[in-house]
């Protein structure tokens, strides 16, 4: 099965001729893939306008092709889902917390194109149960979706520790959270910001719930494309950087119309007021300056996204202020 789709997804993408952006331009809106529904990443608000940093994610690559945020297709998938819905073309990219694996990159025809949120990997448990560290979790029953690197992380965390537990592995994150609530397992397990955003937001009274102080893994969280087609690539990867350097540069979707006519070189360079950046990923000039004026750059979507649900930047503050958000010169 996996290699018939990759198999699809490379006549799709090299053999038939038609790029991913000839595609994407042709149907006028990227098809993104997203998550079910994650709150502060990708989720319908009540208007069922999707909301989230990935969502944003989505909206900085059609702002870069189209000059239109809004011109996204979402497509939302299930952890299981997810790398299919990639890998049959049904989806232009993914942003939907995946991590960055080895695994994952080398053998799925997919390319990570960086990481908008670094994440790791901790536990939920009920308050009244009065647990303090992860490592008293001998024997419990553990709630996980499957087809993530949760599922993996947590069978090394508990051999690495001589414990042993009892999963319980449901594939719709809508069902794993009900069986947690309902006490049908002891503790929830998946990405800290997983955590926090399920506890936030769908919990009957977050504060019945705590997360564990042990982080056990890395989880480098990013947008994907499908293999055997660099332009795309590019133009994903970069849109990400985009957002990261216009932080970096102190344009946001507030001054980046005066900013533009800047006589600062990297600014004029930043919003296609010189040179010829866009042109070289194959867009207009103005790519990033759209991304900002209607996306915003990563403090504003972290701002919007995450903080009202309690997250602090601490590993994705700029590199200048201590955190991992580095993007190379946009020139
Ligand atoms: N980052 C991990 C886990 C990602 C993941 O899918 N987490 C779950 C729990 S928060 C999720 O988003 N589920 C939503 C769904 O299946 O729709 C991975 O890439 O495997």
């Amino acid at each position: 099965m996996r290699f018939l789709t990759i198999f699809l997804a490379f006549f799709s993408t090299s053999i038939f001729g038609q790029s991913t952006l000839d595609a994407v331009r042709s149907k006028g809106f990227v098809a993104c893939g997203t998550n079910t529904g994650l709150a502060g990443f990708s989720q319908p608000d009540s208007k069922g306008v999707w909301k989230g940093i990935d969502v944003d994610l989505c909206r900085a690559v059609a702002a870069a092709v189209f000059g239109d945020a809004t011109k996204v297709r979402y497509v939302p998938a299930t952890t299981q889902q997810r790398f299919t819905s990639l890998q049959s073309g049904e989806v232009d990219l993914l942003s939907r917390n995946t991590t960055w694996t080895l695994s994952r990159d080398a053998s799925l025809g997919v390319n990570f194109a960086g990481v908008n949120f670094y994440d790791g990997q901790g536990f939920m448990v009920p308050k009244k149960l009065n647990i303090k560290s992860a490592k008293q979790l001998n024997g419990a029953t553990i709630c996980v979706q499957p087809g993530t690197t949760t599922e993996l992380n947590l069978a090394d965390y508990f051999r690495a520790n001589r414990m042993t537990f009892k999963p319980v592995v449901i594939d719709k994150l809508e069902e794993v959270l009900n069986a947690y609530f309902a006490g049908r397992c002891d503790v929830f397990t998946t990405d800290v910001s997983g955590l926090v955003s399920t506890r936030g937001s769908r919990a009957p009274n977050p504060a019945d719930h705590v997360i564990l102080p042990e982080v056990i893994s890395k989880e480098p969280l990013g947008p994907l494309v499908r293999h055997g087609d660099d332009r795309w690539f590019d133009i994903v990867k970069w849109s990400l950087f985009a957002m990261i350097e216009a932080e970096e540069m102190g344009l946001s979707s507030k001054n980046i119309d005066q900013q533009a006519s800047s006589k600062d070189p990297a600014v004029q360079r930043f919003v296609g007021a010189s040179g010829d950046l866009g042109k070289m990923l194959g867009l207009d000039n103005r790519w990033a300056f759209n991304i900002v004026k209607q996306v915003g750059n990563y403090a504003e979507s972290f701002e919007a996204n995450l903080k009202p649900l309690g997250f602090e930047r601490g590993q994705n503050a700029l590199w200048k202020d201590g955190g991992l958000l580095y993007s190379p010169p946009i020139r």
